[in-house]
């Protein structure tokens, strides 16, 4: 007996209640999943567009940053963020390479960024107006990316997880690089606080909805926790996020533009104010102020690889050949 679209969010399948009822046992028991393990179609296309959109968001998201790299204020400051940077390059690859063990090549999610097919962060649709961005990007963006991988390092896809660790450890580099940029702003003259402090206006609310929608909105949230990929709902994560960076905001003597935030100790946490939803969805159907900048500068740098790409497969070619003739 066969059932249809019992997977739901990422795609109908026709499997067996028997075949789903022991893959979510497995899940259940905490068991890693491997690429060679039999999986329903709907886990794998949930983790090829979850893994995907996350290998796109680093490697937008070196933009930018990588835009203030030649303009860093000190020798330090520039080491500090070309590393950082490309830190973000790395993660992009080791996430590209989990999601090609699924069964979709690198080409083919490329084209899906490019032609708008695959989301990548809302967040890097924003621009670095200042060098102070550089320190809110650090300490907020890398600070919500943290608060959303750390619980990924438990995801039940193997080469997912496993990548996240190795992440999770260099985006807390990122996240104190940032934080102290901000530090050092926020203590300095009374101009350099209000670059901080102006960094901070710009990019709280785009951090907070970097979570994603509410949990009443999220279309995969239900199908993502039960097959633990996702282990916390966006709107928890959210309100993680916000408690633990409230009280950094203020240990800097900044202040977080948010008038209804306030401390509530029933539920031992912030109650904050509306988020603008309407400029979320603006900026992910791809009307964010950098949007096409962004795009632009992927397909540019695509298209300029395309003959290192050619060159390393006639090579991988001609080898094979060499090798076929010796044997
Ligand atoms: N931006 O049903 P849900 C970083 C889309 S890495 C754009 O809740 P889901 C490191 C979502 O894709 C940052 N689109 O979806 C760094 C879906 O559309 P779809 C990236 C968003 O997947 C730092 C629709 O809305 N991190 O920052 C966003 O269950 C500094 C409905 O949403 C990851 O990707 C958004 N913010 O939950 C690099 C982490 N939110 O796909 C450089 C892994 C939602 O059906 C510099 N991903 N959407 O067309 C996740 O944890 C999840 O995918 C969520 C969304 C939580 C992002």
């Amino acid at each position: 007996m066969y059932s249809q679209g019992l997977i739901g969010a990422d795609g109908s399948t026709e499997e067996t209640p028997e075949f789903l009822a022991a893959f979510q046992k497995r899940i259940d028991a905490e068991e890693k999943i491997e690429p060679n393990d039999l999986m329903p179609e709907g886990y794998r296309r949930t983790l090829m567009r979850q893994i995907g959109q996350h290998a796109h968001s680093e490697i937008v998201g070196m933009l930018p940053e990588g835009n203030w790299i030649t303009r860093a204020p000190s020798l330090r400051r520039k080491a500090a963020l070309l590393a950082k940077v490309q830190d973000e390059g790395g993660h992009g690859l080791y996430l590209y390479a989990a999601a090609e063990t699924l069964g979709v090549s690198r080409e083919e999610m490329t084209e899906d960024l490019l032609s708008g097919k695959a989301k990548y962060s809302s967040i890097f649709n924003y621009p670095t107006l200042t060098w102070a961005d550089i320190g809110a990007i650090g300490w907020l963006v890398d600070g919500a990316a943290i608060m959303n991988q750390i619980p990924l390092c438990r995801c039940s896809f193997g080469p997912y997880a496993r990548a996240m660790i190795r992440v999770c450890k260099e985006e807390s580099f990122h996240q104190r690089q940032g934080y102290e940029i901000m530090m050092t702003l926020a203590r300095g003259t009374e101009e350099q606080k209000s670059m901080a402090q102006d960094a901070l206006n710009r990019w709280w609310w785009p951090s907070v909805m970097m979570f994603g929608p509410h949990d009443a909105e999220s279309q995969h949230s239900d199908q993502s926790m039960a097959w633990k990929i996702k282990r916390f709902t966006n709107d928890e994560l959210r309100q993680k996020f916000i408690d633990a960076t409230v009280p950094q905001a203020e240990f800097i003597g900044l202040t977080v533009p948010d008038p209804d935030l306030k401390w509530n100790e029933e539920k031992d946490g912030y109650d904050h104010g509306p988020i603008d939803w309407d400029e979320f969805w603006r900026v992910v159907k791809g009307h964010g102020p950098m949007a096409r900048d962004r795009i632009r500068a992927r397909r540019k740098a695509w298209d300029d690889g395309a003959w290192v790409r050619e060159a390393a497969l006639a090579h991988a070619e001609k080898r094979k050949a060499r090798k076929i003739a010796a044997e």
